[in-house]
């Protein structure tokens, strides 16, 4: 009944709730029929058994039969260890940094759920495989940092292409990890989109975020223009959260052919960071061209100019940067980013396992093994056997990073994109274009989402076959793509040194950019007014978190209600059920709420010549159940 669904929720459980609680919880108030959940969800399994999960077209389903990967063996019912939230809510994020100074082992952080699964199989793992493991990552690693599992683009993914609320995402991981802080990756003024959105739809983003439960704001902004991420550090400095401003790493800063990213531009920074009152100090090597000698130089020299923690992130494209993160210990860097082994590597995070080995008995030894971790990494390798078909196809690590310097993220999905342009021939001349492109930007930073333009301008160049020359010939009309228009009109922020006059004026040919910031020429957004609205759009009631998500991408959310209201909440399925449906005989459960589990069997199934249908003879908890499904042209 009722108080089970109030004692069941997660707000309610995690101890957010008040006495209002009831009042601001409206979901409580749906009640929707179990029968009709049931044969929601047997639809959506009949319409991806026999017409594909549409987000399979094009790719193929893996060979290998997918078992449901082994969890961590731990004892459940004795409740988890104190952890760094623990600590952070003792101290305060102020006494927390502190905290993080005086640790002399080095502190870690996994990405396995955020940005790992982002940069190696385009964003695309589900919830139920990181709620299944997470009470594990409670009792067995509490001595973690944190855990990167919220933000960056699987914000957006969720909904738009696993049907999936972000906000139920980190409801259960929270409830299932009390005791670790949980970190998101957040985009200054862009949030989780991709265009400077209002201030105060940024603040408000945020202060959800963090009642919620996102305890670590990495904020970075995509040009390394510092006014553009005072807003969402403001509002994270309002919360009991800890503030993360973030330097974006680019270039060789021991390079003396590319004085622009020496060490004077990152202290100078860092110090503009730590001036705005952040907590932590970030510095995210998006691309992983942070080399070893670099990384020393840096750290040691923010160790001696600035007073805070610092943070170190970087990705594995060039096979190197395990080097990196050993350096960047050596010299005194407080916290890493790596993932479990399984998920490590390639365009993702370097591995947790080679780090902890390592550091092994020396001065920064982590305080983990490779023993304890490994259980982790055996689950992560079972769960990425479903993801196989978002896979990309590279084998191998490649030092090209360092000549086209794409982020991790970046990096597959412009393969993939070139691949479907039939320009998979002509990679080399898109990395040597990406390259070039940058240094008509004026050298600029590439993270999301100035990287995404730099990627449309490359593609743009090499599909109409122009060089960097024909884009500046004043002889040419070139029709450029939007979003290089936008870029710079100023709509994602400028460089601290503004992009190249001439360049600008040509793509903007008469318009005028923006002055300063774009947040601050858009007004305030009435979010009562904006509630009505997708209230309207959606067809239901909107609470504060459905809020944050419209504000963000209210086509992608009303989309993904309309998906909900046809199929059910998807998000209880297996992934192999959720991507490849069912075979013959076999059986599922769905959880569709605690304690209320549909034991769901595939039988057989028939095709009707006259109807054109396929029917499914399905088995519900015992009851036989017949569906009928049209085979899609
Ligand atoms: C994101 O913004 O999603 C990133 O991961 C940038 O590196
Ligand atoms: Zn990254």
């Amino acid at each position: 009944g009722f108080l089970l669904r109030v004692i069941n929720h997660p707000s309610f459980k995690t101890g957010a709730c008040t006495t209002r609680f009831i009042d601001t919880t409206p979901e409580l108030f749906h009640f929707e029929p179990r029968k009709d959940r049931a044969t929601r969800l047997l639809r959506f399994i009949g319409d991806v058994t026999v017409n594909g999960n549409t987000e399979m077209k094009g790719r193929s389903k893996p060979v290998v039969p997918l078992f449901a990967p082994q969890l961590p063996a731990a004892a459940m019912s004795a409740p988890p260890q104190p952890g760094t939230r623990d600590l952070l809510r003792d101290l305060g994020p102020e006494g927390f940094s502190q905290w993080v100074l005086e640790q002399k082992r080095l502190l870690l952080t996994d990405t396995t759920m955020r940005d790992a699964h982002q940069s190696l199989f385009a964003t695309r793992m589900r919830t139920a495989d990181m709620s299944r493991i997470a009470p594990r990552y409670a009792r067995l690693l509490p001595d973690l940092f944190s855990l990167e599992c919220w933000g960056g683009a699987t914000f957006d993914v969720a909904m738009r292409f696993l049907k999936e609320d972000p906000w139920d995402r980190l409801d259960k991981l929270r409830t299932a990890v009390p005791n670790i802080l949980l970190q998101m990756l957040i985009r200054g003024s862009n949030a989780v989109g991709y265009t400077n959105y209002a201030d105060n739809v940024v603040q408000y983003f945020i202060k959800q975020a963090a009642a919620r439960g996102v305890d670590v704001f990495r904020i970075f902004d995509s040009l390394n223009w510092v006014e553009n991420i005072r807003v969402a550090m403001d509002a994270v400095l309002e919360t009991d959260a800890l503030c993360e401003g973030t330097i974006c790493y680019t270039g060789d800063l021991h390079d003396p052919a590319r004085p622009k990213y020496n060490l004077k531009y990152y202290v100078d920074m860092a110090k503009q960071i730590e001036k705005a009152g952040a907590h932590i100090l970030g510095i995210k090597d998006m691309a992983g061209v942070c080399r070893p000698a670099a990384i020393k130089t840096l750290v040691k020299a923010l160790k001696e100019e600035v007073g805070l923690p610092i943070h170190f992130h970087t990705h594995d494209t060039s096979g190197g940067s395990v080097a990196s993160v050993l350096a960047a210990a050596e010299a005194g860097v407080d916290i890493v980013d790596g993932a479990m082994d399984a998920m490590s590597g390639l365009t993702s995070q370097p591995s947790l396992g080679a780090v902890i080995a390592s550091l092994q008995h020396t001065e920064r030894d982590t305080g983990l093994t490779p023993e304890r971790i490994a259980p982790f990494s055996r689950y992560w390798e079972g769960v990425r056997q479903s993801y196989a078909p978002f896979e990309a196809d590279i084998r191998s690590g490649t030092s090209d990073v360092y000549r086209h310097e794409m982020p991790g993220g970046q990096y597959t999905n412009l393969r993939e994109q070139a691949r479907s342009m039939g320009l998979d021939h002509l990679w080399d001349a898109v990395a040597q274009a990406y390259a070039d492109v940058n240094k008509l930007f004026g050298d600029i930073v590439k993270v999301t989402p100035s990287s995404k333009v730099v990627g449309d301008l490359a593609l743009f160049m090499v599909a109409n076959d122009l060089t960097p020359q024909d884009i500046m010939d004043p002889e040419r009309d070139i029709a450029f793509p939007d979003s290089v228009i936008s870029m710079m009109r100023g709509d994602i922020g400028y460089p601290a040194d503004g992009f190249p006059e001439a360049l600008q004026a040509r793509i903007l040919k008469g318009q005028k950019p923006v002055e300063g910031r774009a947040a601050a020429h858009i007004p305030p957004v009435d979010l009562e007014q904006a509630r009505q609205s997708a209230k309207e759009a959606t067809g239901q009631d909107i609470d504060d978190a459905a809020l944050a998500s419209w504000l963000m991408y209210p086509k992608v959310y009303t989309d993904y209600i309309t998906h909900r209201r046809k199929y059910g909440d998807v998000s209880v399925l297996s992934t192999p059920v959720f991507f490849y449906g069912l075979n013959d005989k076999d059986e599922v459960a769905a959880e569709i709420e605690p304690g209320k589990t549909l034991i769901i069997r595939l039988l057989g199934q028939t095709d009707e010549p006259d109807t054109g249908e396929t029917r499914l003879f399905f088995e519900l908890n015992g009851q036989a159940r017949t569906m009928g499904f049209v085979k899609a042209g």
